[in-house]
């Protein structure tokens, strides 16, 4: 698990070279850009449970026949074993997001999920749909201007955007 300064020192180390100036440049700029991300976190986190929340249900609204008997959320266990998927991977994209970099997402969420649901028979695409509407949601509250100091957040926003897509495209 690598955050975005972590990663650098061990692609330098891996060479056996010192940080290069474009590397530092990249870091400098992160550091001068710490308060926005850590409000894209804090925003996201706070608003954990209303993101999965809205997401499922949007899903369930286009996929109807995931709660209809036979179906992959059906039955209270299975519906609680979804939404609970769901808050782990939004968890998961928040911890990249903090840290800049996604091998936390990589290694310790979406490694071995496609055959996790595979062998589940949980139907992946579907996971990745919801997904989709979690990213939309988190991109949403992250990017509202309300009630904050305004700024240029589009690095950040398409950033937090990327992490959401290689979860949904690591389950579909
Ligand atoms: C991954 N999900 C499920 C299981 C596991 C995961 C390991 C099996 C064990 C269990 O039921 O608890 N666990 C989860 C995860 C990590 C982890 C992401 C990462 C660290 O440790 N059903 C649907 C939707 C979808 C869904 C499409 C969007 O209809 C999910 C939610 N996941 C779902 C369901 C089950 C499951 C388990 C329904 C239960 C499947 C079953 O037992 O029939």
């Amino acid at each position: 698990m690598l955050d975005a300064f972590a990663k650098v020192v061990s692609q330098a180390d891996a060479k056996g070279e010192f940080l290069s100036s474009a590397q530092l440049d990249a870091l400098q700029n992160m550091v001068k850009e710490g308060s926005k991300r850590l409000d894209t976190v804090n925003r996201i986190t706070s608003n954990a449970s209303t993101i999965v929340a809205n997401a499922a249900r949007a899903l369930f609204e286009e996929q109807p026949q995931l709660i209809q008997p036979g179906g992959n959320a059906y039955t209270n266990r299975r519906m609680a074993a979804c939404l609970r998927d769901m808050e782990i991977i939004l968890r998961y994209v928040s911890y990249a997001m903090l840290a800049g970099d996604s091998s936390v997402l990589d290694d310790r969420c979406l490694n071995g999920l496609r055959e996790t649901y595979q062998a589940l028979g949980v139907p992946g695409g579907s996971v990745a749909a919801g997904v989709q509407k979690m990213k939309d949601a988190a991109v949403g509250i992250a990017n509202d201007p309300s009630g904050i100091t305004k700024g240029d957040c589009s690095a950040l926003i398409s950033e937090l955007a990327s992490y959401f897509d290689r979860a949904a495209s690591a389950v579909a």
